[in-house]
């Protein structure tokens, strides 16, 4: 698939845009890269059906670029910006805290063209001295680069998750496939992935490897043998194949899914029962003879413990439970009956209300609320107390039509540096879910960001703190928070705390689910998604619940819809 592909050429088109000052074409740009990111289809595909303008937010100006892109490889207009700014935008734009216009700026007055030159200019004390800049940028400039340096060979799950599945989907296809699952990272939703592991069963390995190396999506082939290879997938993530025998999928799976600190500790057990494990399966030690291998399930029972879920093999004290019995019976992936969170047409989505809650409807939602933003955060098109109105007719309009489904009225408004939010109470008290989040003033210090939160919670219409760390997984760290401090105000004042499942947040992350179940606060899970193609997203938050071995019970969107209401503050 050249979804990430497109969506980055695209992106890097607005960065271009941006240096040349077009900002309403910078805007339709940014919104269509994040459509074709979120795309379960296959662009080439839908390329091929002529359907591109059918996509939220993809105009003829804009499908005209991705069919020159997809018929030749390249884009003239983007390469006549290039030859104009030589530098490396996609590079530089990933460090946070200089935009496109700094880029410029920078290029201009230092002739910086990449990150090399950037971090030398930061560490010579040249950024600090040009206008507009100065120490706190340049500090910044650093610590960002060497951020980026630690994060940028993992890959966002969401990504990966999607890459791998279109694998699993295309070895499907080859009728020499018997069984084929996702393993290792991917599997345990881990957020960030270093490779994507996939397991296989054939009587035929060699006819699967071929096949696999062969892939259209392949860019490199890195290694291949008669029963496992490596690719690079276009999109840069590379993927290891394994092809086992089917008798012992189960202990391929096992033993591919890891973490390989679970791994060992099985062995160990194994060991003590005078048994041996592998990937080929658990053996007898002493006459060598195959026990068990077809499923995890077996292999688990037969070393005296319950089933444990991929997501939860991360040896923390899993394995122990399960011997005793004792593990949690986590959230399943669908239990959900709604999605609280996701934005339209109003502020800074790309679908109409009808639109998000038709395509939530597919995915078996019984209720979702709109929550775009409202207030004074310019970037997103907030709405004022007058739009509002407006749009509750709106939505009023969209239940009367579309059955099977409930929308609902919610707002993200902003915590501001004082706490406030930037929104009147006598506006609130009338929106269904008023969720409260932090888009500003991340710099503030961990005293005073915990203090907005606090104050944010007490206020008796806010229902839900969205993405409560703030962080962005490639780009930029947490603000400083008190996290366990305010979990204990959410549980004293009746807040529900968010796992955001937008791929580039997943925020709360799994520790901070853990802690948070632990001091009894509920949880939402959301998408946040800004078109329809991002609902399907929902999976990435609940795989993050279920590594932080939530129940049904944690989550307030398992319910139905009475009774998630009733979870809310009165
Ligand atoms: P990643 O790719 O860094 O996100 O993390 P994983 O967990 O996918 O790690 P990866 O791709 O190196 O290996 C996949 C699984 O295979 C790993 O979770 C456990 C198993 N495995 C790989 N190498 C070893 C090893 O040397 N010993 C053991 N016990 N297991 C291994
Ligand atoms: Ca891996
Ligand atoms: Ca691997
Ligand atoms: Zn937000």
């Amino acid at each position: 698939m050249k979804n990430l592909e497109v969506a980055e050429l695209l992106r890097e088109m607005a960065d271009y845009l941006e240096i040349s000052n077009e900002p309403f074409k910078i805007r339709a740009y940014r919104k269509a890269a994040l459509v074709v990111e979120g795309l379960s289809e296959d662009i080439e595909q839908i390329w091929k059906d002529k359907k591109l303008t059918e996509l939220p937010g993809i105009g003829e100006g804009i499908a005209k670029k991705i069919d020159e892109f997809l018929k030749t490889g390249k884009l003239k207009y983007l390469e006549d910006l290039k030859k104009v700014t030589p530098v490396d935008m996609e590079a530089l734009g990933k460090i946070e805290g200089i935009g496109p216009k700094t880029i410029l700026k920078l290029y201009q007055e230092l002739k910086v063209k990449n990150v090399a030159d950037l971090e030398k200019a930061a560490q010579q004390g040249k950024i600090q001295k040009i206008k507009g800049l100065g120490p706190t940028v340049e500090q910044n400039i650093l610590k960002s680069i060497e951020f980026s340096r630690k994060t940028s060979e993992r890959v966002p799950l969401g990504f990966a998750l999607t890459s791998a599945e279109e694998v699993v989907r295309m070895l499907r296809t080859l009728k020499e496939v018997e069984r084929v699952s996702i393993a290792g990272s991917t599997r345990r939703m881990k957020e960030t992935i270093g490779d994507i592991d996939i397991l296989a069963t054939s009587k035929n390995p060699a006819k699967v490897i071929n096949f696999f190396t062969k892939m259209p999506n392949v860019a490199d082939v890195l290694a291949q043998g008669p029963t496992k290879s490596s690719i690079r997938l276009k999109e840069g993530i590379q993927v290891d194949l394994r092809v086992l025998d089917d008798r012992i999928f189960g202990a391929g799976l096992l033993y591919f899914t890891g973490n390989q600190q679970h791994n060992i500790i099985l062995r160990k057990i194994s060991i003590e029962k005078g048994l041996k494990l592998s990937e080929y399966g658990l053996f007898n030690k002493k006459t060598n003879k195959l026990v068990e291998g077809k499923t995890e399930e077996g292999i688990y029972k037969k070393l005296g413990m319950d089933y444990i879920e991929p997501e939860m093999r991360e040896d923390e004290g899993e394995i122990e439970l399960a011997q005793h019995h004792m593990l949690p019976k986590l959230i399943s992936y669908n239990d959900l009956k709604g999605d609280l969170q996701m934005h339209t047409k109003w502020s800074d989505g790309s679908n109409t209300v009808e639109e998000m809650a038709l395509a939530a409807k597919k995915l078996g939602h019984e209720y979702i609320c709109i929550t775009d933003h409202t207030g004074r955060l310019a970037i997103a098109n907030a709405l004022d107390e007058k739009r509002l109105l407006e749009q509750r007719k709106d939505i009023e309009k969209a239940n009367k039509r579309i059955d099977g489904i409930t929308i609902l009225q919610g707002t993200e408004v902003n915590i501001t540096e004082n706490g406030n939010l930037d929104m009147k109470n006598s506006v609130l008290k009338h929106i269904d879910i008023v969720i409260a989040s932090i888009h500003s003033g991340f710099k503030n210090s961990k005293e005073k960001i915990t203090k907005r939160m606090l104050k944010a919670m007490e206020n008796e219409h806010v229902d839900i703190i969205a993405h409560p760390t703030g962080r962005l997984i490639t780009k930029r760290e947490s603000y400083e928070i008190d996290l366990y401090t305010v979990f204990d105000a959410a549980k004293k004042t009746d807040t529900v705390m968010e796992i955001n499942s937008y791929p580039e947040r997943m925020d709360l992350r799994d520790i901070h689910v853990k802690a948070a179940i632990k001091s009894g606060v509920k949880l939402v899970i959301s998408t946040d998604a800004h078109n329809t193609d991002q609902l399907h997203f929902i999976k990435l938050g609940i795989g993050t619940a279920r590594r932080g071995w939530a129940t049904r019970n944690d989550i307030i969107n398992t319910r139905s819809l009475k009774d998630m209401l009733k979870t809310l503050k009165k």
